[in-house]
């Protein structure tokens, strides 16, 4: 497709969104404050910290939840124009259910809008970024199909109480991240030891639950709010290691992208052909009677597609990938028969995942747009990290060399993204890193109880290309 000859490829268009994210068990602190629930987050870094790199907590964190007045400052000095933060639910309803609703919790989220409202900026709110009530976690957990419709009760108090002013909704952070929670006791929480189908079953309550909160808000709150709902995928591109190996990074795609985004963004609204072949075969190879991998029926298949307004896209890094079987009996690993290793020569960050690699950001998107007829994209996170310190230089080149390959996927391929939020607004909680790990353009002294913030070079970076909304001369080729 492509634009006009002569099309600056360097800025941004109009009307693209640019700004930041975070994530409330990552900054809020507040853990037990005025009546907020304890979370699967608060109980696996209080009951097991050795999971922990540095075996700390977000008790405190960034202590937004009193110093949310500061990131706002540090937002509007960065001229962004949206913040994108989440909701923690055991804030809202201490015990997951909706028949106690915490006031404070309300309260402070509302201070919070507000105050982004005041200063220009546009909220875009996560509904779940990973900090489950534990008292669902007790039932379960998202194994459990019943937290699709206390998901769905949750996110109607949130539509009643600020989608009167909060206009672009994330139903869900990655799912793929904490499906993975459900396969290993060693990971993130709840850590729950049921690889290739605790995974697979989460899989499933999350696109039940994403689906009836799209349907619900338009029965009830479409008309009148006006707002748009997305889900927010992540994924790392596969890069075939040689020509012959094609076939493996497409299953990768379908197994790590397709299981969630195909049922939601394409017209069969159902999982792609190639993972439930090769679970189906697995689990009767493994002797069991019917599928680890729950199907999809007809009515869901019905309620499933279309429901998004865009698809946001959380990137960071590649990979690059062959056939073979990874991983044990059963596992997610060993359904998709890929191996996957990363290129030495790309740059590395502090974390062990991600390397620096700004041309698989456009293939990606690229993937993307044609699998699904080119939806609405919303890059909702993207990012480096290092191990702190204002003269970030490298988060520096990250960004400006993957905007531009984001710009390129827009301006030449056509590809339809159009918005953009750097992870992260702060150093924060990094899960299982703890604090040893920094993806924020502002630092935070985590030493310090008074959690000062300091923009980064980065920040001031970003500065510049959020005002003038093209990448800056000096890094160009
Ligand atoms: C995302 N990996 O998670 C999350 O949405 C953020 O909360 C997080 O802080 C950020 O990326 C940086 O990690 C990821 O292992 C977690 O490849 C793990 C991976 C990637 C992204």
């Amino acid at each position: 497709i492509g634009f006009a000859a002569g099309h600056d490829n360097t800025t941004f268009p109009d009307g693209f969104l640019l700004g930041a994210a975070t994530a409330s068990y990552q900054i809020e602190g507040g853990w037990n404050a005025d009546g907020k629930g304890v979370n699967i987050w608060d109980t696996l870094t209080h009951e097991r910290s050795i999971y922990v790199e540095d075996k700390y907590n977000g008790d405190l964190a960034d202590d937004s939840y009193n110093l949310y007045m500061e990131d706002v400052k540090h937002l509007k000095n960065m001229g962004a124009q949206l913040y994108r933060f989440s909701i923690s639910w055991a804030r809202i309803l201490p015990e997951g259910h909706d028949y106690k609703i915490n006031e404070a919790g309300i309260d402070y989220y509302n201070r919070l809008i507000n105050a982004l409202l005041d200063n220009g900026i546009e909220p875009i709110v996560t509904i779940y970024h990973w900090d489950l009530p534990q008292k669902l976690q007790d039932l379960g957990g998202w194994p459990n199909i019943v937290l699709a419709t206390y998901n769905e009760n949750y996110a109607r108090v949130l539509f009643k109480n600020f989608g009167d002013r909060v206009k672009l909704w994330i139903t869900f952070n990655e799912p793929r991240t904490f499906m993975a929670a459900y396969a290993s006791d060693t990971g993130m929480a709840p850590s729950i030891n049921t690889p290739g189908i605790g995974d697979y079953l989460t899989s499933r309550t999350v696109l039940t639950a994403h689906a009836n909160i799209y349907r619900m808000y338009e029965r009830e709150f479409k008309q009148q709010q006006k707002g748009k709902i997305g889900i927010s995928l992540w994924n790392v591109w596969c890069e075939p290691i040689s020509t012959n190996q094609v076939d493996a990074c497409e299953r990768y795609q379908q197994f790590h992208l397709g299981l969630r985004a195909h049922p939601i963004f394409s017209e069969s609204g159902n999982y792609p052909s190639v993972p439930v072949k090769r679970v189906d075969h697995n689990s009767r190879a493994e002797g069991l009677t019917s599928s680890r991998l729950p199907k999809i029926t007809p009515e869901e298949v019905n309620c499933r597609t279309g429901t998004y307004d865009f698809l946001g896209f959380n990137f960071y890094t590649s990979n690059l990938g062959k056939r073979g079987v990874t991983g044990g009996i059963p596992s997610k690993g060993r359904d998709t028969g890929a191996i996957l290793s990363q290129d030495a020569e790309w740059p590395e960050s502090a974390s062990s995942w991600l390397r620096v690699v700004p041309w698989a950001l456009r293939k990606q998107l690229n993937w993307i747009a044609n699998a699904y007829g080119n939806p609405p994209i919303f890059v909702t996170e993207n990012g480096y990290s290092d191990y702190g310190g204002l003269n970030d230089t490298s988060r520096v080149l990250y960004y400006s060399e993957y905007m531009k390959e984001m710009l390129k996927a827009i301006h030449i391929d056509g590809v339809n993204v159009f918005g953009y939020t750097a992870w992260s607004l702060l150093d924060n909680f990094e899960w299982l890193a703890g604090y040893t790990e920094r993806f924020g353009v502002c630092d935070v002294d985590f030493d310090d109880p008074n959690r000062p913030r300091i923009p980064k070079e980065s920040a001031k970076v970003l500065t510049e290309i959020f005002n003038t909304r093209k990448i800056p001369e000096r890094f160009l080729d």
